[in-house]
């Protein structure tokens, strides 16, 4: 007997040993949601539960290859790109997107790990803002990325709104600033429109919060290539990653992985 399809989803990230962020757990979010995940990888870091202490970005032909390699043979239904690292990493994966337009397209303009390692450089950082907001469906910065790709200062729900209109100015279609950092824990989607929708979620305190921003913008990608529309998407991942979050199992001496795979048990 063969199994029905399942929409695949890929994912242009770095690798994180500890499996809290990055590629691999993003591929267990990509399972979570039922969806079939292939992965090309940005970067290697050395890190575990407690921080970064090595990055070493993968060949910028290699990157290339891989992602031809994957969009020959299969049907790509959505796209997430987190962490990039160099320039000449983000211009080959902003050539791949303009080549292949008509994906949903998720960028977690990730440009420095929780703890305070940078993995995004200057000329990166450039390229992502000139060319792959403007080719993604969706970005997803939260507070601190918010105000270093805006260039305003956001702590608060008016900043969140400043800063995604400032992004739209610089290209972007629809833009979810992420508020997890905030007391209230409320993100702020504004819409291509300028419709603007607010999505709460009650905070959870815990230890197990490495990742998040990798996981809900998989998730998103996820119930895009689904089927859902962007606010239905937002508020689905939103709510899985908070699901993740209380189900997760102590990891490590510091920042553990959530439970990605919480809906198996
Ligand atoms: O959470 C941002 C992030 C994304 N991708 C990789 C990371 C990190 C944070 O450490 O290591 C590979």
């Amino acid at each position: 007997m063969v199994s029905a399809p399942r929409p695949v989803v890929l994912t242009i990230a770095g690798f994180d040993p500890s499996s809290g962020a990055g590629l691999t757990a993003d591929l267990k979010t990509i399972a979570a949601h039922g969806c079939h995940g292939v992965a090309v990888i940005t970067a290697l870091t050395v890190q575990n539960s407690q921080g970064v202490s090595r990055v070493e970005p993968v060949e910028q032909g290699l990157v290339q290859d891989a992602l031809s390699s994957l969009a020959a043979d299969v049907e790509l239904m959505a796209i997430k790109i987190g962490m990039i690292g160099t320039g000449p990493v983000a211009r080959v994966v902003a050539d791949f997107l303009s080549s292949h337009k008509g994906n949903s397209v998720v960028l977690d303009p990730v440009i420095c790990s929780s703890s305070g390692h940078r993995l995004l450089d200057e000329s990166g950082l450039e390229v992502v803002r000139s060319r792959l907001i403007p080719l993604a469906t969706v970005v997803t910065p939260n507070l601190a990325e918010a105000e270093v790709l805006a260039g305003v200062s956001v702590k608060d729900l008016r900043g969140m709104s400043g800063a995604a209109k400032e992004l739209q100015k610089m290209g972007a279609k629809n833009v979810v600033v992420t508020g997890g950092h905030l007391a209230e824990n409320t993100d702020l989607l504004r819409l291509k429109s300028g419709e603007e929708i607010e999505v709460a979620s009650r905070k959870v305190e815990s230890e197990s919060t490495h990742g998040t921003g990798c996981a809900f913008s998989t998730a998103i990608a996820c119930r895009l290539a689904l089927g859902d529309d962007l606010p239905e998407a937002v508020r689905a991942a939103k709510e899985y990653v908070r699901r993740a979050i209380e189900a997760a199992y102590p990891i490590g001496k510091g920042k553990g992985p959530m439970n990605h795979l919480f809906r198996m048990e």
